[in-house]
């Protein structure tokens, strides 16, 4: 297309960028005195998941020593990472939690 106007002037063109928002993964941390049982009650509790998928989490989390809790917005992963992180400091568990771009 023809960027200039009859004056001789440059037209800014506007594209439709339409860009989806950013995700990000929330990560869960090991550590070695948070209990299992807790954990799968965090999982259960702030992510929704079943008992089944949660121990599963869990227990990957525990070998491998970090895991994927589940992917979101920005504003819906650093609130789930706010929950984690103050049920852990309500009961006194050291569990971190954290996030980062997808
Ligand atoms: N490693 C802990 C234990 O042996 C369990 C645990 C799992 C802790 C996952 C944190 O994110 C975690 N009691």
């Amino acid at each position: 297309e023809d960027p200039h106007d009859g004056a001789g002037l440059t037209v800014q063109e506007s594209k439709p960028k339409l860009k989806q928002p950013p995700r990000y993964k929330v990560l869960l941390l090991n550590d070695d005195f948070t209990p299992m049982e807790f954990v799968v009650y965090v999982l259960e509790a702030i992510f929704g998941m079943s008992r089944e998928k949660a121990t599963q989490i869990m227990l990957h989390v525990h070998t491998r020593g970090v895991g994927v809790c589940g992917v979101f917005t920005r504003d819906i992963a650093e609130t789930k990472v706010a929950q984690v992180k103050e049920h852990a400091r309500a009961n006194q568990h050291p569990l971190m939690c954290t996030m980062e771009e997808a």
